[in-house]
């Protein structure tokens, strides 16, 4: 078992390109002429270990020799680095105008209905939805009654309790090494932080000696191949892309040159689209679609990006883009902005699709796994 954070955490630069042989072109029967398949020689890992599944832990896990037996899928529990404790700090701060509101609830001496009444009022405010703060009050009463709590701070810390649990359904990892190669569609609507979550997700899988491939699928806008360029270059991974051609065809010939090249991931990033936009959600099921022709038990992942500061419209996004494409798991980010967080709670309530990760900065160290809670001490504290 290798760690997705290990090396993340270390402050040493990221290794210099390797000058590698030089890796041709692969000639896909498919590929139509105009294809271009810029091919960035991927650093040879030191271990093939085609039979291990990594996983992108909550926790980070260790790295085991290579010749002793590795159990699948399984997360090693480790003491909670340094780092780790910073972009808490992050989510935090970008919580906090939410939090500390939340939190004020509990600072007067008793606890009656005008406090619940108030709390009612500052989860909504927080995203929170309807249903999840309905829910939350009708727990935290509970567990106030059974713990026979007196003081509103021990309220406060029940909430933290019912929140955390509310939210863990949410926690889970996301494993990679079962499929040859792991194919993931990554969608969500314009500005979301798709490309840089990709970006974010290469360098720690490629980092993992996982050998990736990127798929240039948003070829609406020349620079959204070159934004996702300029992630293949800095992680030394291989980039299919096409100039001008159809985000399905691109996606095709990534698959089909990622199962020809022994690549163990397959990220596909595609062009922002509002779920409103049914021309353009026909064409990301279309995208779907063909990637089963290419690999018939793929995608193994369809990854929908939501940026934290959308509030209750996040929800929305989950469910359209869940109704229409079957989602496996989501990315929220920029929970460092002015992102209020309670959507989370709305999201595990009515459609509780796995958070992988969630985004505290535009930094590589900002992408990480989901705690639900921490996420909820981060909430109200
Ligand atoms: N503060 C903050 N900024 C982020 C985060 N994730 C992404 N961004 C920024 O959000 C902006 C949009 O990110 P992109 O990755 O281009 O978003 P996208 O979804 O690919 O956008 P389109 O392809 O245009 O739909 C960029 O400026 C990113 O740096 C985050 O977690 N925190
Ligand atoms: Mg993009």
């Amino acid at each position: 078992m290798f760690s997705f954070f290990k090396k993340k955490f270390s402050s040493s630069p990221a290794p210099e390109p390797v000058p590698a042989p030089a890796v041709a072109s692969v000639d896909l029967p498919q590929a139509p002429p105009e294809a271009v398949v810029a091919a960035v020689p991927v650093a040879p890992a030191p271990v093939a270990a085609p039979a291990q599944a990594a996983v992108l832990s909550a926790e980070p896990v260790t790295v085991s020799a290579p010749a002793m037996p590795v159990a699948p899928i399984a997360p090693v529990p480790a003491p909670a680095p340094e780092p780790r404790r910073s972009w808490i700090d992050k989510l935090r701060q970008g919580l906090r105008k939410t939090g500390s509101s939340i939190a004020q609830v509990f600072t007067g001496t008793q606890i009656d209905d005008a406090l619940y009444e108030e709390l009612e009022e500052a989860l909504l405010m927080a995203d929170t939805g309807v249903k999840a703060t309905e829910y939350l009050l009708t727990d935290l009463k509970r567990r106030v009654k059974e713990a026979k709590a007196t003081d509103p701070q021990a309220v406060r810390g029940l909430l933290v309790e019912a929140l955390a649990e509310l939210l863990k359904p949410l926690e889970k990892s996301l494993a990679v090494g079962q499929h040859s190669p792991t194919v993931m569609m990554v969608v969500g609507v314009n500005g979301a932080g798709k490309t840089t979550s990709i970006g974010k997700l290469t360098r720690h899988l490629a980092e993992a000696d996982q050998k990736v491939l990127l798929a240039a699928a948003d070829t609406f806008r020349a620079a959204a191949r070159e934004q996702l360029s300029v992630w293949a270059d800095r992680t030394q991974v291989q980039i299919i892309s096409q100039e001008g051609g159809d985000p399905a065809s691109v996606t095709f010939d990534a698959v089909s040159a990622g199962r020809a090249r022994g690549c163990d991931v397959v990220l596909a990033d595609t062009a922002g689209r509002l779920p409103t936009q049914l021309h353009l959600m026909e064409e990301l099921k279309k995208i779907k679609r063909v990637i089963t022709k290419a690999q018939a038990d793929a995608p193994h992942e369809v990854l929908l990006v939501v940026d934290g500061n959308t509030g209750q419209n996040a929800l929305s996004q989950v469910k359209s883009f869940d109704d229409a494409l079957g989602l496996t798991g989501l990315i929220v980010t920029k929970l460092d902005g002015t992102a209020k967080g309670g959507v989370l709670a709305a999201i595990a309530r009515e459609r509780a699709i796995p958070v992988y990760f969630i985004g505290v900065g535009e930094k590589l160290e900002d992408l990480q796994t989901f705690n639900a809670r921490e996420f909820a001490q981060a909430l109200l504290e």
